[in-house]
């Protein structure tokens, strides 16, 4: 079983940070609609919603991703890298404290869950401007004794490490070339994202299921000629934000 937090979308989002893309209007409304949407995307494909407090005050606080890392064992509340986002981390330590133990990165640390691509035992962590050396090397020493090896990897060109490349199969990847070395991944199959679709790689994974935004048909041909079935939601107005699927839920895998 699945549960998804979420957290509805704040109305200051238009105050959100940026970093690679250039501030356009976001129209609210229909960012309210596309996420309710997307709630449901993540329902029918398996998951048990759960709404996190509303933070009206915090533009980001719609991409809750970015606050921890959950794992089977254990959670790890994240320092994010934008200082106006730290804020948005007590509430979700709130909530993830009746799924699993926690455990926090402290300062001067900083990490962005968007970053962190678990792959079996393995956390890839995007060298970003979100997440520093202190923030991998304090994962790396927080999940030793879990059993899990955490490596940074070098991004470009975009904000997170999973911008540009996310799981679609336990032996298969979804990768935007231009932004990651695919050296990384070459013990895996490899999909590249289609030239013309740059922020594609970006993908949710509910066990087998897979939810991309309705603005990439080129991409997903790819994987439907891979042999994969998607769905998608149209999330146009949060990906404005700098925001895509894999950013707007923490997913949490339970036995019941
Ligand atoms: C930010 O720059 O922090 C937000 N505007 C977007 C965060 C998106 N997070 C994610 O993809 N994990």
């Amino acid at each position: 079983m699945w549960t998804a937090l979420v957290r509805e979308v704040s109305p200051t989002l238009a105050k959100c940070e940026l970093s690679y893309l250039a501030r356009e209007p976001i129209d609210l409304e229909r960012a309210v609609a596309q996420h309710a949407d997307y709630q449901q995307a993540l329902q029918s494909l398996g998951c048990r919603v759960f709404e996190l407090p509303p933070e009206p005050t915090l533009p980001d606080a719609v991409f809750v991703e970015d606050t921890a890392i959950v794992l089977d064992e254990i959670a790890v509340l994240t320092r994010p890298g934008a200082p106006s986002r730290r804020d948005e981390v007590p509430s979700v330590a709130a909530a993830l404290r009746t799924y699993r133990a926690l455990l926090a990165i402290e300062a001067p640390a900083t990490l962005d869950g968007g970053d962190v691509l678990r792959i079996a035992r393995t956390l890839y962590v995007g060298q970003s401007a979100r997440s520093n050396p202190d923030g991998i090397l304090q994962l790396r020493q927080l999940l030793r004794e879990y059993g899990y090896e955490v490596i940074g990897v070098r991004t470009r060109d975009c904000l997170h490490l999973k911008s540009a490349v996310t799981q679609v199969a336990d032996d298969c990847v979804l990768l935007q070339p231009g932004w990651v070395e695919r050296t990384q991944f070459a013990h895996l199959r490899m999909i590249d994202v289609d030239p013309t679709e740059a922020h594609a790689a970006n993908i949710v994974r509910v066990g087998d299921a897979l939810l991309m935004p309705a603005n990439f048909p080129r991409t997903r041909q790819r994987l439907i000629d891979a042999g994969f079935a998607v769905s998608t939601v149209d999330v146009s107005e949060l990906q404005k934000a700098e925001g895509a699927v894999t950013c707007c839920s923490l997913l949490i895998r339970s036995d019941n």
